[in-house]
C-alpha cells in the first residue's frame, strides 16, 4: 500500500512556520512519519503533498529522502482537493494510506496493525480516531471531536480510502485505537513539550534497560 503525507497546511496553531519541519529533538516532525513509513514492509512507494505554504519541508524532503520520497506540489489552502490532486497525481488506483505529518510517534507495527484492520474492514475507507479520553489523559484538549455511538473520538490523522474512487465519497469505518501514539497529534507547543517528554522518556527508559543487561 503506498502512503501520501499531507505538508501543505499553514501550521497556524503553532507558529513556528512549516510544521512538517518544525524539529523535535534534532529531527523534523514529518521524519518521524515517513521513518515509520519506510520501515514497514507493507508500505510501497511514499509521497509527500506539500503547497506554497510549505516550500521548505519538499525541499528538506528531497534531500534527506534522496528521492526516495516522491514531493507533490499542490494548491494549498484545500485539504481535500490536496488529497483528491495528490492521488491523482501519484496515479494511485488500489487503496493508499493518507497521513499527517504531526503524528511523530507513530511506529511500523501500528502501521501494520492498522492495514491489517483494513484489510479485514470489506469497506472502501477507514479512518482512524483516538477515544477522547486517552487524549485528556496525556493532557490534551482535542479541538475536533466526534460522537461515534455514543462515544467521542478525535481523529488520529490516519485514513486509508481507494485511490480509484477518491473523488467520490466512500463508506468508511471508523477504528478506535487506544495508543497514546495515536493520540499525540501536535498542533500546539504544548503539545510539542509533552511530545519532547514522552520522547525523553522513552530513551530513558532504553538507556536503563540497556545499562541493566550490560551489568
Ligand atoms: N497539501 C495540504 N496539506 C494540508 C492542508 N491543510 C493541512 N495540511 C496538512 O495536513 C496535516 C494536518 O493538518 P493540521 O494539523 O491542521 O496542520 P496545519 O493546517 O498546518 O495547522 P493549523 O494551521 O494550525 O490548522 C498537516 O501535516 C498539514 O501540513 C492543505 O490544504 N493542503
Ligand atoms: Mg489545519
Amino acid at each position: 500500500m503506498d502512503a501520501i503525507i499531507m505538508a501543505g497546511g499553514f501550521g497556524s496553531r503553532l507558529g513556528m512556520g512549516e510544521k512538517p519541519v518544525v524539529e523535535l529533538l534534532g529531527k523534523p516532525l514529518i521524519s518521524y512519519v515517513i521513518d515509520a513509513l519506510e520501515n514497514t514492509e507493507s508500505i510501497g512507494k511514499i509521497y509527500v503533498a506539500v503547497s506554497p505554504a510549505t516550500p521548505t519541508t519538499g525541499s528538506i524532503v528531497q534531500n534527506r529522502y534522496d528521492g526516495r520520497v516522491e514531493v507533490i506540489d499542490t494548491m494549498g489552502g484545500n485539504y481535500v482537493a490536496d488529497m483528491v490532486y495528490a492521488v491523482k497525481a501519484a496515479k494511485i488506483t488500489e487503496p493508499v494510506m493518507i497521513l499527517m505529518s504531526d503524528i511523530p510517534l507513530l511506529n511500523p507495527e501500528l502501521i501494520e496493525q492498522i492495514i491489517e484492520e483494513y484489510n479485514n474492514c470489506g469497506t472502501p475507507a477507514m479512518s482512524v480516531f483516538s477515544p477522547i479520553y486517552v487524549c485528556k489523559g496525556l493532557g490534551i484538549r482535542p479541538d475536533t471531536v466526534f460522537n461515534w455511538k455514543g462515544k467521542l473520538i478525535v481523529p488520529a490523522g490516519i485514513n486509508i480510502l481507494d485511490g480509484k474512487d477518491v473523488e467520490n465519497e466512500q463508506p468508511y469505518v471508523s477504528l478506535i485505537r487506544e495508543d497514546l501514539e495515536l493520540a499525540l497529534n501536535i498542533n500546539t507547543v504544548a503539545e510539542l513539550q509533552k511530545c519532547k517528554e514522552m520522547l525523553s522518556e522513552i530513551s530513558n527508559e532504553s538507556t536503563a534497560q540497556s545499562k541493566v543487561s550490560s551489568d
